[in-house]
């Protein structure tokens, strides 16, 4: 009697532990952050289209017309209760078609959240490749489209687009703010930015990380189809008859709060192991 009341005993521990891992499973557990100091290694992330390793950098799209890039990092991120990304960049050699404003070089890219896919690439042109379903972007935009002027004030710009679960565009029934940069994106020169959320409120900062370009008010948990609360994180780059090389030199990514899931998770087995225990002794 007694060893089969063991072995039930343990039986139902493990089937608690197994149940408890299963649902610890189903969570994020990302708790190291996104940190690439420089792209030497690109372990972790998808490079998708035009996009490229070159030396220790990412090149979203080079300069020669019609490319389009991108690249994720391949495990999805929690995005929804909070995150701080840093990343800087370098646009060089712009040519080809001159804008609304008479300068070349373009389109531009973007920082984007999206739930679609790791491999996710949208249009080249003013879409910079973010053309995707489920996504919010966040564009740097160095080409003044004629066709949409009031959209953009001028060849240097940041802008948030977002079409909530349909698919983006840079057009106005996704645009949600947009503002001129102080620095000059395209002087060939290394900027780096940083886009700051929380529940609410999207703020982006260009080479100064006191005072934000833009905050726009969004709330990603109910404008995205989210996956408890995670997504894909990443960027995208092109051009079309304007164009220019779009250059990721560094990438910091991590969700604020740091998520407790594993200690979470953690706890969740050891609360389910005692409860078995206390069960298992009243029989
Ligand atoms: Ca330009
Ligand atoms: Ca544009
Ligand atoms: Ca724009």
């Amino acid at each position: 009697m007694m060893g089969a009341a063991r072995s039930c005993r343990s039986y139902a521990a493990v089937s608690w532990f197994a149940a408890a891992m299963l649902l610890a499973g189903s969570r994020p557990l990302q708790a190291v952050p996104i940190s690439f100091p420089d792209f030497s290694s690109t372990t972790d992330l998808n490079i998708v289209g035009d996009a490229a390793q070159v030396g220790n950098i990412v090149r979203l799209s080079s300069s020669s017309p019609g490319e389009r890039g991108s690249t994720w990092f391949r495990a999805k991120q929690g995005v929804e209760v909070g995150f701080d990304t840093t990343f800087s960049f370098r646009i060089t050699a712009p040519a080809g078609a001159d804008d609304a404003d008479g300068l070349n070089g373009g389109d531009g890219f973007a920082f984007v959240v999206q739930n679609t896919s790791d491999a996710a690439l949208g249009l080249a042109n003013s879409y910079m490749g973010y053309e995707i379903a489920n996504s919010l972007a966040v564009e740097f935009d160095t080409f003044r489209n004629g066709n949409f002027l009031a959209l953009e004030p001028n060849s240097n710009h940041v802008g948030v687009q977002s079409l909530g679960t349909g698919v983006n565009t840079p057009f106005a029934p996704a645009f949600l703010a947009s503002a001129a940069v102080g620095s000059n994106l395209s002087d060939g020169g290394v900027h780096t930015a940083k886009v700051s959320y929380a529940p609410g409120s999207l703020q982006i900062f260009v080479d100064d990380f006191i005072h934000p370009v833009l905050t726009v008010p969004v709330d990603l948990g109910s404008l995205l189809n989210l996956s408890a609360g995670t997504a894909y994180v990443g960027f995208t780059g092109g051009g079309a008859a304007a164009y220019e090389n779009h250059d990721l030199l560094s990438w910091h990514f991590a969700t604020v709060p740091e998520p407790s899931s594993i200690s979470l998770a953690v706890g969740g087995v050891l609360g389910l192991l005692a409860l078995t225990r206390r069960r298992q002794a009243r029989i």
